[in-house]
Order: structure tokens, then sequence, then C-alpha cells
């Protein structure tokens, strides 16, 4: 029953067919929208990339076809394709059309399959118009097609090949998704970060319908990573702290580097999945790194009158990724991103507290660097309880508790209500007479806010407009921050159609992404969509929101009047209830953080202090940044 490698198909444990994933698809690859779509992709890369961690693949090669499918192309050991003695079929055939048919799970070889993916290819299969394998294996090609997960020829032999891989190439079934369009961006993102955490292995990706392309290959995995994170920020320490450690099955890899900003960027993985909620090996990171640089700290005599840095100290200017791979990874939350099993956290604390105090042993000057950054910190801390006492003191801030400029909603049920922050007073002024009262709150800003990302906590808590808006949101700030106490699941941001208006609306988004990312984790944040022009034809009034629409009105009504509106406040409140406001008219866009190492790096760009990169950003997405959907 063995083949050349020595593999036996008995191997395989076969559960059911595959109708169950047609009839519920978002059971099996979260949703058939765009985000389930491009699941079906990394479903096959996962594959593939467990060939790799196996160590008999080094290179991934994806390409999006023109006529919408997509292929993935690997050089691994190739699916099995001797006959499955149960079923008297092609293993490779049993691999292809029954759910969880795999590799068996042994601890040793595929131990770090699962999670959010690892549902298997025949899902995607299932969930595809048509499916095509070839696969390289004893000196021969094979190859099979499916239709709708289902066998539409037998294997057979189409030639031979001296070398071995899989590749799978599919048609995603538009009766399923609502979407079909690959975006060459997002499947690039997460390449990217595969090529980062599988360090050596070469992934390609090319794009037939522009002949884009990008070829992915670290040398440095998870060092480049963390250098890639620091890209346009300045290191403080060169090169990253960087250690690797395993015990009893689970292996832990943490690369970290300073900078000279005030946030914290940590990306924390399980078994290759961004776990965006964290869980148990982050915590055990957390209390490691403060464990470790505490104690260097005192052995070396560091810190005056024996003070303690705290947790918070140490995450100033950190960047920070951490990856382990477990077997049997529990996910839980609200997106099945943080890692749940228990005996993770202590086992990963202790790893990682070893290397790390063998690294500061061994790299001197990289931890006084880290201890002196960390000091600093926590003198800021002293003045930044000082400043957030101001917000917390309710009399300070007009009638009870809330700011006397926020017009709040009578209705008390946080799910039914919203908060508009709209930038100026004068909008601010029709936003209040236009608005529901009874579930919509309207806080103007004035001016311009603050940049959070060129100043500490302690600075930005003095800001008035930023106190403001803590205090009406109610949720509190950094690590007293509870999504639980929102006051509002609507916080929508309204400023001008205009430069100024974008750039605000910015400001107002990087203060949210760096101390209240929950917020957008949770979908609460959402962009006012105000039209850009008036159309009017006698009596008729008509609201144009981009210059397309504009053209269609003009085009149907010949001769209009129009009027581009340059700011909200060239709407009565009537007019801006019933083209921004009111809930049965409006869109607004839901700010969402797809890709999170890219909105770092936006955020970074637009918002940090280096000059050059920003202005080289602003020339290359000028209209991007309009529509910043972070
Ligand atoms: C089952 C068993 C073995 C390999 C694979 C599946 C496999 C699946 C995919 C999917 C994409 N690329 C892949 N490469 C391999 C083990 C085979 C052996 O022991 O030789």
């Amino acid at each position: 029953m063995s083949d050349a490698t020595g593999y036996d198909a008995s191997q395989i444990q076969v559960l059911e067919g595959l109708e169950a994933v047609r009839r519920r698809p978002s059971m099996y690859i979260g949703s058939t929208d765009t985000l389930g779509l491009h699941h079906l992709v990394y479903e096959v890369v996962d594959n593939s990339i467990d060939e790799a961690m196996a160590g008999y693949c080094t290179e991934i090669n994806v390409s999006i076809r023109q006529d919408g499918s997509v292929s993935v192309r690997d050089n691994g050991r190739g699916i099995p394709v001797d006959i499955h003695p149960q079923y008297n079929r092609p293993a490779l055939e049993i691999v292809m059309t029954m759910l969880h048919a795999g590799g068996k799970f042994d601890h040793e070889s595929y131990s770090f399959s699962g999670g959010l993916h690892g549902v298997g290819v025949s899902v995607v299969n299932a969930l595809s118009e048509w499916m095509e394998v070839e696969v390289r294996r004893n000196r021969r090609i094979y190859w099979q097609r499916y239709e709708h997960g289902n066998v539409a020829s037998e294997v057979e032999v189409r030639g031979e090949s001296e070398h071995t891989g899989t590749t799978v190439t599919f048609k995603p079934d538009a009766t399923i998704f609502e979407e079909t369009e690959y975006n060459f961006d997002t499947l690039s993102s997460r390449l990217r970060e595969l090529a980062f955490l599988n360090r050596g292995l070469k992934i390609t990706i090319k794009d037939e319908r522009t002949d884009k392309e990008n070829d992915f290959r670290y040398e440095g995995g998870i060092v480049s990573f963390v250098e890639y994170l620091n890209t346009n920020k300045e290191a403080l320490h060169k090169p990253p702290v960087y250690i690797s450690r395993s015990k009893n099955g689970t292996q832990v890899e943490v690369a970290l580097q300073y900078n000279n900003s005030y946030n914290e960027n940590i990306f924390s993985y399980a078994n290759n999945i961004n776990t965006r909620e964290g869980g148990t090996h982050l915590m055990g990171f957390r209390a490691a790194l403060t464990k470790t640089v505490n104690e260097y700290a005192r052995v070396n005599k560091l810190l005056k009158n024996e003070a303690k840095l705290g947790g918070e100290d140490l995450r100033e200017g950190l960047v920070a990724v951490i990856s382990v791979k477990l077997p049997d990874p529990q996910f839980e939350g609200q997106t099945k991103t943080r890692l749940g099993n228990s005996a993770i956290r202590g086992i990963i604390e202790s790893l990682v507290s070893e290397g790390l105090a063998e690294y500061f042993e061994e790299n001197r000057q990289a931890a006084m660097t880290i201890v002196e950054k960390a000091a600093e910190a926590l003198r800021a801390r002293e003045a930044a309880r000082k400043a957030k006492e101001l917000t917390r003191r309710k009399n300070a801030l007009g009638s009870g508790g809330l700011p006397g400029k926020l017009a709040d909603c009578s209705d008390n049920d946080p799910s039914k209500c919203e908060i508009y922050i709209v930038e100026g007073e004068s909008a601010g002024g029709s936003a209040k007479q236009g608005r529901n009262r009874h579930f919509q709150a309207i806080l103007p800003l004035r001016g311009k806010i603050l940049n959070v990302e060129r100043a500490r906590l302690d600075k930005i808590l003095k800001n008035n407009e930023i106190r403001n808006m803590i205090v009406a949101l109610g949720t509190g700030i950094g690590d007293e921050f509870d999504i639980v106490k929102a006051r509002y699941h609507k916080v929508v941001i309204m400023t001008d159609a205009d430069v100024d208006g974008s750039h605000i609306r910015t400001l107002i988004l990087t203060f949210f992404y760096r101390y209240m990312k929950p917020l957008i984790d949770a979908g609460y944040i959402y962009i006012a969509q105000p039209p850009l022009y008036q159309v009017k034809k006698g009596k008729q009034v008509n609201y144009a929101y981009s210059d397309d629409e504009l053209n269609q009105m003009v085009k149907s009504l010949a001769k209009p009047t129009i009027q581009r509106y340059k700011g909200l406040g060239e709407m009565n409140p009537e007019q801006l209830w019933e083209t921004t406001m009111n809930p049965e008219k409006r869109t607004m866009l839901k700010v969402t953080l797809e890709d999170a190492v890219e909105a770092d790096r936006i955020f970074t760009i637009l918002m940090g202090d280096q000059v050059e990169p920003r202005r080289e950003f602003i020339e290359a997405h000028a209209r991007d940044v309009k529509n910043l959907d972070v």
C-alpha cells in the first residue's frame, strides 16, 4: 500500500461529504463576502505552508488568472495518489472531495494545522465552480477535475516529471459568493506576512489581469518583519532582539525592537494565524518582558530608589512579533482570534524569560537602551496620571460629568445610540438642530485635534478636544479602556469634504487606532458621507455624493443649477439631516481594520515625524487618502 515516500493511504481519515459545506458555507469559511472569498486562497496556501513546515516545500506560487480563477503551486511532496484501501479510490480524490480528509494530525509532523483555516482544501473545492489539481509525484504528473466539489473526471496520468509538488487551481462559485473578484493587495499582504512567519520560504504572487507581481522571501523571518514594521521609524537599538525556544512540542519565536515613538505595536500569531484579540501567548510574553527587564535593571542597579517598571512602561515604543506554534490551538473570542490554551501562558512566560535574560547578558547595550526607554516612560506616567485625573473628575467637565459642548441623546441604550463627532462649531450647531435627539448625540470639535502620533499620553490627555471625546464615549482610555462602557455603538466622524476635513478625520482616526482600537475592531467607528453637490432643477432638489453621480444627474436633468458644498456649514439643519444623518437615507463608511500591518504603516507615514516618506505617500495616494478606510 505504501508508495515511494512510505506514505500509506489508510492514514487518511474520512469524515463526511461536501454537501454540508455548500449548504452552510459560512460555517466553514466565516462568510461569503469578500473576506470569505479571500479565505479560499488562504486555505489552499495553508496546505502548502504545512508542507513547508514539515520541511518538504521551499516555494509557493500564487497566480490570479484572467478568468477569475486562482492557482496555488507548491514544490512539496505532492498529494498522495495511491488507492485508499477502504474506499477503493485514489487518496487524491478523497482529500479533494471529502470533508476533513487530510494527513493524520499526529503530534510530530502535522501538528500545526488548524485554527481559523485548516478546514481542508476540500472546502474550497465545494465552493468552487470548478477545481483542477495537478500532482507531481512518483515521477508522474497526475491530474483531476471537479465541479461544485464533485468529481468531473477520473484521476489521469498526463506525463512524467522529475519533480514533486501540487498545483491547485479553482474558480470561486459565483452562486455562493456575493463578490468573486480577487484583490491583489489583500492577497499580497497576507502572503508577505506568511513569508515573514516562515523564514526562508519563497512565496510569489502574480496578477495575470494586470501583470503586477511580488516576490517574498525573508532570510531574517520575524526579525525582518520587525524591521519592516519599524521602517520610517527611528529604531533605538539594532538589530532587533530575537529569541527562539521550544518546550513540550510548543515553539516560540519573538523579535522585538524599540523605537522613539510612544505607541506599542505587537503582532501575535499562533500557528501562522494573526491572533488580533491576543490570548495566553501574548499574556505570557508581556509578563516575561516586564519581569526580565526589571530583573536586569535591579541586578545592574539601573533604577533609582528601587523603582519598578510597569508593563505599560515597557510598551512605549515597542514593536514586536511573537509567533507560537503549538498542537491543538484553541481559538476564542468574537472573531475567533484569541488564543485560549491556558497552559501556554506559563510555557511562553518561562521560555521568553530565559531567552531574554540570556540575550540581555550577551547584548548589554540593547538591554541598557530598553531600560532607559522604559524608565523615561515611567517618569512620564506619573505626569500622565495627574492629567488623567482630569478626565475622571466629573465636575471639571460640566453638568452630569459630560462635556458642556456635548448635546447628548435621550435614549440610554448604547446599542441604539449614535454620536456624531463634528468638525467645527457651526456645523456642530446645524447637526444639533437637524438630528433626531432621541438617539443621536452631537459633539462639535473646535479646529484641529492634537496629533497623537507625536505626543505622549500625558500631553494627549491635556488636549481639550480629546478629553471631551474620551468623556463623551465613556470607555476610558489605555489600560482603563473598557468597551462595555461605550455610551454609543455608532461613533460617526463628520468632517468637511476638503483637505482640512480629511486631515482632521485622519487625526481622529489615528487617535482611535492608537488608543481605542477595540472600537474599530467592534465596528463602532463610521465616517459620514455628506454630499459634494446640490443639483437643482426647478423645484426638484437632488444631491450628488461623487463626481460620477453629478455627471449622471447633469445628463438626465440637463442644465440644472449646481452648488458645490465646500463645508458642512453650508447646509441648513434639514439638509444635513436629509443627506447625511437620516438613517433611512444616509450612507456611511464603516472603518475596518482589515490589514493591521498596512494600517500602522499608513498612520506612521501620515502622522509620524519623518517628513520625507510622508510627502511621498501623500503624492502617491492623494486620492485614496480621501476615502481612508484604515
Ligand atoms: C496528505 C498527505 C501528505 C501530503 C499532503 C496531503 C499534501 C497536501 C497538499 C495540499 C497542497 N499541497 C499539498 N502537499 C501535500 C503526505 C504525503 C507523503 O507522506 O508523502
